[in-house]
């Protein structure tokens, strides 16, 4: 496809399936059920619906990883492996021919879309990385509360579907629109807690690249990644790819509600980074996602047999950006090795890099350092918060060879 993601294509969507989930309703101890992966510390689960085998991080509402061996072998993570993390509980069935997009608030004519209405604005489909804002929370040091993912809170696919944009033209948005408001079909565990809602601004909202996706990788989305319908904000933290979407206010004012005013909100700097222990200071809300390189084909702290040439192999993404150069180092910094990127598969997606290190006998710390094309590159000290957002500092991989 093109690398700006353009290319449209038709995937045998819009089923007339229910789909029943009762894996979901199994009692937690049930579900640690198989192995361990990464590190063979982290227990793993085959017991959700529609997934294969997944770090096992909580049941109920589930948070699922993936393992490191699947970025090895995919750019694009196969549903059956993709990450899952939801809030509150969700519908376990649901019928997509009574599923119903409402589209409300500051428009000329609020609208209530059926997926064979949306099916019939102009496709689009583009490959982006969905990833938790709190992805590697777990590898930070100090630890602080929250989800203690490794860097399996991510995954890309093809998300095929229709432009936000599209949709809001047909409701029309009134003159004075600030910002999009989203909500999906999973409700609070008390009454008074907060809907999960997200906004985006309303000039990112009509920007070409914001859609509302029901194809994931050439099927319908998974349940747990918010079948039938889901947004998808390329560049953006996943925080925003509301699932289960089910409707859509525009604003006339500022979203005060909990999820954007109170959650998700980052030290107001660069790279989202205080000093352990001193005041977090002025905060905004997490957006736009921050280069990355992932080393894939050695877990951290293992052990390899000694050859010439030690090969090194990961995903990269840029953020906003395409990715434009991954480089490898094994002196702390001071000197780097590029390695080769493979296939493009445009500027949101994963990006395959390979190299070859020369490590004598002993210990070697391996460093892996993406660069986008806007030139933004990962610092070597990790970035540091209170809340373990926006992790941005190269990933130090520890081995040994023997
Ligand atoms: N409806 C709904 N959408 C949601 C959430 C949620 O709790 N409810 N969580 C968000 C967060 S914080 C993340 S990281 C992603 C995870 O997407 P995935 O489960 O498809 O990997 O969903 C986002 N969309
Ligand atoms: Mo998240």
């Amino acid at each position: 496809m093109a690398p700006d993601g353009g290319e449209r294509y038709t995937i045998p969507m819009l089923t007339r399936r229910t789909l029943i989930a009762s894996a979901l309703a199994a009692p937690a101890a049930a579900q640690v059920d198989l192995g361990f992966a990464d590190n063979g510390l982290r227990p793993t689960t085959r017991a959700f619906p529609q997934k294969g085998e997944m770090i096992l991080q909580r049941s109920t509402p589930p948070l699922l990883e993936t393992p490191l061996s699947v970025f090895d072998a995919h750019d694009f993570t196969p549903n059956d492996r993709f990450y899952v993390r939801w809030h509150y509980p969700f519908p376990t069935s649901i019928d997509p021919t009574k599923h119903r997009l409402r589209v409300g608030g500051h428009v000329g004519k609020p609208l209530e879309l059926s997926l064979a209405d949306l099916a019939r604005l102009p496709r689009v489909a583009i490959a982006a990385v969905n990833q938790c804002a709190g992805n590697g929370r777990g590898l930070f040091s100090p630890r602080m509360a929250g989800a203690q993912w490794g860097n399996g809170a991510m995954g890309n696919a093809l998300w095929e579907g229709v432009r936000l944009k599209d949709v809001l033209a047909l409701a029309g948005v009134r003159p004075g629109a600030v910002a999009v408001r989203c909500g999906g079909l999973d409700t609070p565990l008390v009454e008074a807690a907060p809907d999960f809602e997200k906004s985006l601004p309303i000039d990112h909202a009509l920007t070409d690249d914001v859609l509302i996706a029901w194809g994931m990788n050439g099927q319908p989305l998974p349940l747990l990644n918010g079948f039938p319908l889901r947004l998808v904000v390329p560049g953006w933290y996943s925080t925003y790819w509301v699932k289960m979407l089910d409707h859509i206010e525009v604003l006339d004012k500022a979203d005060e509600g909990f999820w954007m005013a109170k959650a998700y909100l980052q030290p107001a700097n660069a790279l989202a980074d205080v000093v352990p222990g001193a005041p977090a200071g002025p905060r905004v809300p997490v957006t736009i996602m921050r280069p990355r390189a992932v080393i894939t084909n050695i877990t951290d702290n293992s052990k390899l047999p000694p050859r010439s040439l030690t090969p090194v192999q990961g995903l990269a993404f840029g953020g906003d950006q395409g990715v434009k150069k991954v480089e490898l180092s094994a002196d702390g910094g001071r000197s780097w090795v590029p390695a080769q990127l493979g296939p493009d598969h445009g500027r949101y997606s994963f990006r395959r890099f390979r190299g070859a290190l020369a490590l004598g006998p002993g210990r070697h710390i391996i460093l892996a350092r993406a660069t986008n094309a806007a030139g933004v590159s990962q610092p070597l000290t990790q970035n540091w918060n209170p809340s373990g957002y926006n992790r941005a500092g190269v990933d130090p991989v520890r081995v040994e060879i023997a």
